[in-house]
């Protein structure tokens, strides 16, 4: 976004609900009041809703629900939550497009979203289908935890998405093994996790959230059986927000992980848990085992209950 149009939000947003007048930003920002209101027009373009009155000046009274570089860092900023921010209209895969900033930058905090993607992907070289008005994003961590311990931070993940539906927008969601996002039994939410690293080293975490969010079911195909956010609720809702929302909790989690504090975790990861107690099939490559659903182990993998006994599964597809 252009630092002008950066600066007249600023100013904006430092009197909530009040106006400013377009001579004292103009004075301000040093420039004409004619360059101002032609910004003030793309922002309105970009869904901030700005009134003006001759006399008066410009009030900000909506910010955009889609997502939006500014917006997106004032919640950030308002959780105390510090990340490089890569966000882009399209993007293959923010998954892909996070591991070359990795390997190019290290380390950073990166935090990436895309507003479309047009290879979006699943576990093990699926597609993911990521039209415009989803929340496709994917941050890069660097949790201090054994390699071991990788795949308790999708886990943690999903319960993290979880929350901040419930904290951003009252919805309750159960989590299908190991970390869909369900409502009514339609997939809302996937999650991605993907290392970065040498052989036995891990260098960097790629979380891979994606969210169908602002848009109808009928824009994925129709085999899938997926539900979307506007589908359930009726409404837009502020990605921004969202965004916020799901990384606050993604810290608290990995800080407890880390922390090892994994039991309280997996309490509440079981609570939410569908198919516990069920007649379930885990697909692992070609083959499939039958068994009932039990919970799962202090290291995060599944346990079933088969003819031939316990077996736990690390990975996997649960069906039913
Ligand atoms: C997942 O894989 O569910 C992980 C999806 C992760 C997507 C995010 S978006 C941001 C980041 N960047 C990426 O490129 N990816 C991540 P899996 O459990 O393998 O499920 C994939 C299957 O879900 C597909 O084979 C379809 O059957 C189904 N599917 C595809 N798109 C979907 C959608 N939008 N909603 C619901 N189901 C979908």
């Amino acid at each position: 976004m252009l630092r002008l149009r950066r600066e007249i939000l600023d100013l904006l947003a430092e009197a909530p609900g009040e106006y400013v007048s377009g001579e004292m930003i103009s004075q301000k920002l040093n420039v004409t009041r004619a360059a101002v209101w032609k910004q003030i027009r793309i922002l309105k373009e970009e869904g901030f809703e700005i009134a003006g009155q001759t006399k008066k000046g410009y009030c900000l009274s909506q910010t955009p629900l889609s997502l939006n570089e500014w917006v997106l860092a004032k919640r950030l900023a308002a959780a105390s939550l510090e990340y490089e921010v890569y966000l882009e209209d399209e993007l293959k895969s923010t998954n892909a497009r996070a591991r070359e900033l990795v390997q190019q930058d290290g380390f950073q905090r990166q935090l990436v979203l895309a507003k479309r993607q047009s290879s979006g992907r699943g576990r093990l070289k699926r597609q993911w289908e990521a039209p415009e008005g989803g929340l496709w994003l994917s941050v890069v961590l660097q949790p201090k935890i054994s390699l071991a311990d990788a795949a308790k931070i999708t886990l943690a993940a999903s319960l993290a998405v979880a929350d901040a539906l419930e904290e951003c927008l009252s919805l309750r969601v159960g989590i299908k093994w190991p970390n869909d996002l369900l409502f009514e039994e339609l997939k809302l939410v996937g999650i991605l996790g993907e290392v970065v690293g040498e052989w036995n080293t891990v260098q960097a975490l790629i979380l891979g959230i994606g969210i169908n969010a602002n848009f109808s079911r009928e824009v994925l195909s129709s085999d899938l059986t997926a539900t979307t956010l506007y589908e359930i609720l009726g409404k837009h809702v502020d990605l921004n927000a969202l965004t916020a929302s799901v990384l606050g909790h993604l810290a608290k989690q990995t800080a407890a992980l880390e922390k090892q504090a994994f039991q309280e975790l997996r309490s509440r990861w079981l609570e939410r848990a569908a198919g516990l107690g069920r007649e379930v099939r885990i697909r692992q490559e070609d083959r499939a085992i039958q068994g009932v659903f039990k919970g799962i182990t202090l290291d995060g993998a599944l346990l079933l209950d088969t003819e031939a006994g316990e077996m736990t599964f690390p990975a996997g597809d649960m069906m039913w």
